[in-house]
């Protein structure tokens, strides 16, 4: 297949394209490396040293005699530049991660949320108007996330994206249909997620565009099988308070002796997939198109649940780290259960990678090997969810006042 991966220069991008092309496909990377210009405007770096996408590309090609083509195009800004790159290049499929995925980021400010909704909003909008318009019937597999379902169960595992539900008619009958999840985020980032289901419903079913729509879980670990082949593959790697991710971070905190910053009690259940299946999923997605006219496909991409504070204890085993009880930036729920479904990737061939397989002692080793270059005071999560953070919870499990760490 000739695929394109929009955002193809990200976490989860990059090892997709390397997977995608080490499995024979033709990839394109569209990208308008806004990634490492929020690193500039924000003063952090990838923990591991990143080189520039052209840089990667030749390397890749170096060591496989595979070629990767990038393309530098903003697909919220840049329009007729996309449309016509579609027109004239006509992928079979596209993979959509061209978006701001942060959470925190997106709630920094009034900037950071304007930045967040119209940047994901218009890329989203823009790849399928173009599609639309050119008449291309390309494949659209779009990184959504677990986020817009919210974090609670109800009591019930959250199904694949849509809920059955039964409506009392006027005549006294039950009028039974299937429903889209109803959409509860927790941050502007994660509304984007749920704004763009609403534009996948609508294209899917006004156009026949064909939409897949995987609602992933929180991504830890780093390396993929390509992304180890050479240390100038290496995927990046944050850790800092906005873009780092809770298990990944745990990881590197324990690796520069930080204590393990556990938001409030820790009792947030949070999905979670190991990178190497995560771009699995999206290689079995790819192979496993909706038929056109039919409804979008979601997916639930993750593969176990965990509470944050377990994680936190996890981690202080294997490595010795302190964990520290700390002030709640985030507007959620201070516990929750969390069960979900995810038959369908395990139905279509997923073989889960868990989290006691060793691939813990290699992050913490990945993230020894470059601890000169984390900046330490970049490490809390500084971005409130409101402006009385101070007033909320902030005991630990036992029931003491938490404290911050610097
Ligand atoms: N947390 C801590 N300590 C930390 C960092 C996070 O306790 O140092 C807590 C947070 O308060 C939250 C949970 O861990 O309760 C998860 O936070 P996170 O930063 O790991 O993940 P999140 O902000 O939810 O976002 C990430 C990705 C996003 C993706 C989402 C999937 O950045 O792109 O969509 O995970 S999900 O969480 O399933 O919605």
């Amino acid at each position: 297949m000739k695929i394109a991966v929009m955002g193809g220069d990200g976490f989860v991008g990059w090892p997709t394209a390397l997977h995608l092309s080490s499995k024979g496909h033709e990839v394109h990377i569209l990208d308008n490396l806004s990634r490492r210009w929020i690193d500039t405007e924000l003063g952090v770096q990838s923990l591991t040293p990143m080189d520039s996408i052209q840089e990667r590309t030749r390397i890749w090609h170096a060591q496989t005699g595979r070629r990767i083509h990038f393309h530098l195009i903003d697909l919220a800004r840049d329009y007729e530049l996309l449309k016509g790159w579609l027109a004239e290049s006509r992928p079979d499929a596209v993979v959509h991660f061209a978006e701001q995925r942060a959470a925190p980021y997106s709630m920094k400010s009034d900037r950071h949320k304007n930045y967040t909704v119209n940047n994901n909003v218009n890329a989203s909008h823009n790849l399928l108007n173009a599609l639309v318009e050119i008449g291309l019937d390309a494949h659209v597999v779009h990184l959504g996330t677990m986020g817009v379902y919210g974090y609670s169960t109800v009591g019930a595992a959250i199904p694949e994206g849509y809920l059955p539900v039964g409506i009392e008619t006027m005549d006294g009958e039950t009028a039974r249909q299937e429903i889209l999840y109803p959409a509860n985020p927790g941050s502007i980032y994660h509304m984007t997620k749920c704004l763009d289901q609403l534009l996948f419903q609508f294209y899917a079913r006004n156009d026949g565009v064909r939409i897949t729509d995987l609602h992933q879980g929180i991504v830890w670990g780093t390396h993929t099988d390509q992304t180890r082949l050479h240390p100038q593959l290496v995927n990046r790697f944050d850790y800092d308070g906005d873009y780092g991710t809770v298990l990944n971070r745990f990881l590197i905190q324990a690796a520069i002796g930080y204590p393990l910053t556990v938001h409030g009690t820790g009792g947030q259940t949070r999905a979670f997939i190991h990178i190497q299946d995560s771009v699995r999923c999206i290689e079995i997605a790819l192979g496993n198109p909706p038929e056109r006219g039919s409804r979008v496909e979601i997916f639930n991409q993750m593969t176990e649940t965990h509470r944050v504070r377990d994680l936190a204890a996890l981690v202080s085993k294997l490595t010795g780290a302190e964990i520290a009880w700390l002030p709640n930036p985030r507007k959620e729920a201070p516990e929750n259960d969390l069960v979900v479904r995810n038959d369908k990737f395990l139905s279509l061939g997923l073989e889960p990678t868990t989290l006691g397989e060793g691939l813990l002692e290699e992050i913490v080793d990945v993230a020894k090997k470059f601890a000169y270059r984390v900046d330490r005071s970049r490490v809390p999560a500084v971005s409130a969810w409101t402006k009385d953070i101070g007033r909320t919870i902030n005991r630990d499990p036992e029931g003491k006042q938490l404290k911050s760490v610097s």
